[in-house]
């Protein structure tokens, strides 16, 4: 048997259990050229994840961007999680793997990754987010909660289920709102129940990105810690 032996960054299952904000480095938003500065942005206004996530590109272009990328998250201890394809994240010895509810069973990215690695799940109803706990997951993203050109195509699940799944599947593994989620609405996603989130072009398309991640976390941390330990 090999031994296991956490790749990655260290402490990355303590990252995740506190984390409130998860930015995605979005090449639909970003000119490949900027994808370093934009990913250091993200990093210096404190989100808690990054994923990377490239619909148009190629598997060789994407192993590309995720080794620019994964120096950055390194040294700024943030997990770098790789979407839809788990034997690139294995290659670049990413932290793990985001997958849809069409990319597959979640086991065998588990077992291609190792224990170590965390495995997320996009679930658009509780229904979904049931079964992605029971399959494993260590995180669901719940939404979209607002039609968004970022997921075209899919309509929004509107606000009324974050409390229940929250609650539910939240006490388990983290749960990240996602989905059309914007400084303007971002208190009545909290208010609905939400405690972690995934901003994509809210982020990306700020003029300043970490001016406005820093703005975001402000509000975040304004409500109650995912852990149950009061910010004040
Ligand atoms: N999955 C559900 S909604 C979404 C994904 C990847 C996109 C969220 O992007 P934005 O720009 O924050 O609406
Ligand atoms: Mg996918």
């Amino acid at each position: 048997m090999r031994p296991v032996v956490e790749g990655g960054v260290s402490g990355k299952r303590d990252r995740l259990a506190g984390a409130r904000l998860y930015g995605i480095a979005d090449l639909g938003y970003l000119e490949e050229s900027a994808l370093e500065q934009s990913v250091a942005a993200l990093l210096e206004g404190g989100v808690d994840l990054l994923q990377l996530r490239a619909k148009n590109h190629r598997e060789s272009e994407i192993r590309s961007f995720a080794e620019r990328v994964l120096p950055l998250c390194r040294s700024g201890r943030v997990p770098l999680i790789i979407n839809d394809f788990s034997s690139l994240a294995r290659e670049v010895g990413a932290d793990g793997v985001h997958l849809g509810q069409d990319d597959g069973a979640l086991a065998p990215a588990r077992e291609e990754l190792g224990p170590a690695a965390l495995v997320g799940r996009s679930t658009h109803s509780v229904l979904q987010a049931r079964a992605a706990l029971e399959e494993g997951a260590d995180y669901i993203g719940f939404g979209p909660l607002f039609p968004t050109p970022t997921k075209e195509g899919r309509p929004g699940i509107g606000l009324q289920d974050i409390a229940r799944v929250e609650c539910e599947i939240g006490a388990h593994i983290p749960v990240f709102c996602i989905g059309g989620i914007k400084m303007e609405n971002l208190a009545q996603v909290l208010e609905a129940g939400a405690r972690r989130v995934v901003i994509v072009s809210g982020l990306l398309q700020a003029e300043d990105i970490a001016a406005r991640c820093r703005a975001v976390r402000e509000i975040l941390e304004k409500t109650e810690d995912p852990r149950g330990q009061s910010q004040d």
